[in-house]
């Protein structure tokens, strides 16, 4: 009901764009009181919408959000795979929810799910990542790899270098990947990415990828508890971003760098990994279920697995931990 009048409104601002519309003529043209459009108008700019208001004269639109539906993505989209078909929502829970039921259904290799927010998007270990509307690129994309499970997580490192090149060409900032799945600028974090599997004991069956990249927000957009962590790409650079540009050329970077890898192995993705990588060469802590190690990180295996030196010289692999730099346990 509320979202219904909302449209009703919407609709009344786009076909008289540029034209102030006045409480009364609102009110008396959806069926409610001047204080509910007020509220309506308020719900309206939450989401995006730029709405000026004149005393005497009333409402007028002057910004309608960028959204990423399908056919603005599809447009100059220059992929043979990834993004062929794109299922598209305002609001979801979890695109990776929607990719594994698509999946599941048989859905085409490079299927991408997108939305423009998510309710409860997913971090890894059950952990919450946030994901506003209109502000960010919040996706999931099907692939079904020919390889056995536990070559998994490379596709994980494949994501990352695929979006660190897409950010440093649309905006020209330089990102940096923290191991696993952090990809950071000036040590903040831009891009989360979740690697989820379906698999039988000796081949996968699909793998969805979960990328979450914050593009448009402003830092006061940020719940308290994020605002020391997290950044976007218009905080690092001061000007706004087309998210559908970025979507096209992450696609796009995200096929090439996975066809290599399909074609020539991991070995070339290794080195430009590495070559983005925050923490090799540093000291860090890594934090896992079973307890804390402290070491230097030396590099990553071929099959993506973080190794570290500790104290005492000993070589560790770590295959799955939340690492911090530089602090002692
Ligand atoms: C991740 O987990 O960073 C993986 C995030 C994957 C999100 C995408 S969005 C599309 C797809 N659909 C989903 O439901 N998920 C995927 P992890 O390494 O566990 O980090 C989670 C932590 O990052 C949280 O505990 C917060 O501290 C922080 N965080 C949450 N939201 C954030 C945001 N928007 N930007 C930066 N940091 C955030």
């Amino acid at each position: 009901m509320q979202s219904e009048l909302r449209k009703r409104l919407l609709e009344a601002f786009t076909e008289n764009e540029s034209e102030y519309l006045s409480g009364q003529y609102l009110a008396d043209l959806i069926g409610c009181s001047r204080t509910a459009v007020w509220k309506h108008i308020e719900e309206l700019r939450k989401e995006g919408f730029e709405l000026e208001a004149v005393r005497s004269k009333g409402y007028r639109i002057i910004t309608i959000p960028e959204k990423i539906t399908a056919n603005e993505i599809a447009l100059g989209l220059k992929t043979t795979t990834l993004g062929s078909h794109i299922h598209y929502e305002e609001t979801v829970d979890s695109t990776q929810k929607i990719a594994l039921r698509l999946s599941l259904e048989g859905a085409p290799e490079g299927t991408t799910v997108i939305a423009e927010e998510q309710t409860g998007g997913r971090g890894r270990m059950g952990r919450q990542f946030y994901s506003p509307k209109y502000s960010g690129v919040w996706m999931s994309i099907i692939l079904r790899p020919k390889l056995p499970p536990q070559k998994a997580p490379q596709l994980t490192l494949i994501t990352a270098v695929a979006v660190v090149q897409a950010i440093e060409e649309v905006t020209g900032l330089n990102p940096q990947i923290k191991w696993p799945n952090d990809i950071l600028i000036d040590g903040k974090k831009v891009t989360g990415i979740l690697t989820e599997m379906q698999a039988e004991s000796d081949r996968i069956d699909s793998v969805i990828i979960g990328i979450g990249l914050n593009v448009n927000q402003e830092i006061e957009d940020y719940p308290e508890e994020l605002r020391s962590i997290a950044t976007s790409l218009f905080i690092e650079s001061g000007k706004k971003v087309n998210r559908a540009e970025l979507t096209r050329q992450l696609l796009l970077n995200l096929e090439n760098l996975y066809f290599l890898y399909l074609k020539e192995g991991f070995y070339p993705i290794k080195l430009l990994w590495e070559s983005y990588a925050v923490s090799i060469g540093k000291m860090i802590t890594a934090r896992m279920l079973q307890g804390s190690l402290y070491g230097k990180a030396l590099g990553i295996t071929e099959d993506g697995v973080l190794l570290m030196e500790d104290e005492t010289g000993k070589v560790h692999q770590i295959y799955s931990a939340d690492i911090e730099l530089e602090k002692r346990k």
